[in-house]
């Protein structure tokens, strides 16, 4: 079913990351949106969790370079 993700995203310091890990995780097979505040660092994804779970996210994103935790 439906379900969102909220991240902290360690590492994010600029427009650029943002868009690096946008382009990414939008691109993830059950991802349907992604949100990403630069100011609070937070990351909200909307996913269909039979598709991709929280740890496929944060998988994707360390891969990325950032660090990512698990907001709620
Ligand atoms: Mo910006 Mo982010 O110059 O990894 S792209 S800090």
């Amino acid at each position: 079913g439906n379900d969102t993700t909220i991240l902290a995203i360690g590492g994010m310091t600029c427009a650029s990351c943002v868009k690096t890990i946008q382009s990414a995780v939008e691109f993830l097979p059950g991802v349907t949106s992604v949100n990403i505040n630069l100011l609070t660092t937070q990351a909200s994804i909307k996913h269909d969790q039979n598709l991709v779970g929280p740890r496929d996210l944060i998988a994707k994103i360390e891969e990325l370079g950032y660090e990512p935790q698990l907001y709620s």
